[in-house]
């Protein structure tokens, strides 16, 4: 309390003495005259707006120049072309657009700036020049939009065309689950109500349901390239997101609903992985990891690219650490490693006395 009536009082002692020098200033008739800007004035405000200029041009080269490498590097699935390429494109319109208005905006700043006795041109409106600087942001930003909700309604369109695989992406603090459909590639029912810590259904699958009885439980995503992937996502607690940025996809996971994401992976984790922009990346980071290793004297291992699935919802304290890898793979490398995993049935209901415990077998 006592630190609070002084800062107050500090601050109104402030304002009392920033007033008695205003009143002190008006008391003072010549004041005025110093007030108004002369030509040379005028004059160097004007150059220091070219110089400002340079300054947005220059630190715009820089960024280029210094984080360009922080980019996503080429899009790892089908979609993500499309979505790079319009985006690519609505940045050079904005580089190019931003780089002359800049320009006219500074030049003509300099140009009009205030002289002694020269006055003002009163101009009212010009009705040809008006439609001009209407019309063609119209076009141009009309144009990007109805490319860009084409884009989004067929990114967002998730149907069951050309065989989908069919994954859930389960979401909870912290850490994600991945489900597959199994053999006959659907998914049994699921609540968290039925999830029974006991017999380890910690995804809540409905045990009665006999498409529960196949589905493939993992911890580390496993996808064939070139086949389109339906995900289901769901949530447990609260809010989270699922984010596969090098897929150019993310999807909220909401508690009590199913929402749904679709893509169609079209590079290996190998063929990425030989992709220049990664090996450069790796490299880099590789070396920083040494560095450190080097000087804090724990080791670190050598990092290599692996596609990841992250949370991008701050969901709670361990947020930033909530992933799991994902592998894209050939058919025949997937159809293997599927071969390796134990169904619902086998790891959850062998035990159990029910009699759905044997279907999908
Ligand atoms: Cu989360």
């Amino acid at each position: 309390m006592t630190t609070f009536l002084t800062l107050a009082v500090l601050v109104l002692v402030a304002i009392a003495i920033w007033q008695l020098t205003k009143i002190f200033e008006l008391s003072q008739l010549k004041t005025a005259k110093y007030q108004i800007a002369t030509d040379s004035d005028n004059k160097n405000n004007g150059y220091m707006l070219f110089a400002f200029l340079v300054f947005i041009y220059g630190i715009t080269i820089f960024s280029f120049w210094k984080y360009g490498k922080f980019l996503l590097p080429e899009a790892g699935s089908a979609h993500g072309e499309e979505y790079d390429y319009l985006m690519l494109v609505s940045f050079i319109i904005i580089f190019i657009v931003q780089t002359i208005t800049q320009a006219l905006l500074h030049y003509f700043g300099y140009k009009y700036r205030g002289k002694e006795g020269q006055k003002a041109l009163f101009y009212a409106d010009n009705d040809r020049l008006e439609f001009i600087w209407t019309i063609i942001p119209v076009i141009v930003l009309a144009g990007l939009i109805l490319w860009g909700l084409y884009t989004w309604t067929n990114i967002m369109d998730v149907n069951d065309e050309d065989d989908p695989l069919i994954v859930e992406l389960y979401a909870q603090q912290f850490n994600w689950t991945a489900r597959y459909g199994g053999a006959d590639n659907v998914l049994g029912g699921a609540n968290v109500r039925m999830i029974d810590i006991d017999k380890a259904n910690v995804l809540g699958l409905d045990e009665s349901d006999s498409y529960a009885a196949d589905d493939v439980i993992v911890k580390e995503l496993h996808l064939p390239v070139g086949r389109k992937v339906n995900f289901k996502m769901r949530s447990q607690d609260v809010l989270h997101s699922a984010y596969m940025p090098h897929f150019r996809a993310q999807m909220n996971c909401v508690p009590g609903m199913i929402t749904q994401f679709s893509f169609t992976p079209i590079h290996t984790t190998e063929e990425m992985r030989s992709n220049p922009d990664i090996m450069e990346k790796v490299k880099r980071t590789n070396k920083i990891r040494a560095e450190k290793s080097e000087n804090s004297g724990e080791v670190l291992d050598p990092w290599q690219f692996d596609y990841i699935l992250l949370c991008n919802k701050i969901c709670g304290k361990s947020h930033y650490n909530m992933q799991m890898k994902i592998v894209v793979e050939t058919e025949e490398e997937y159809n293997e490693w599927m071969k390796g995993q134990s169904t619902f049935a086998e790891t959850v209901m062998k035990d159990d006395s029910n009699p759905t415990a044997s279907v999908g077998e």
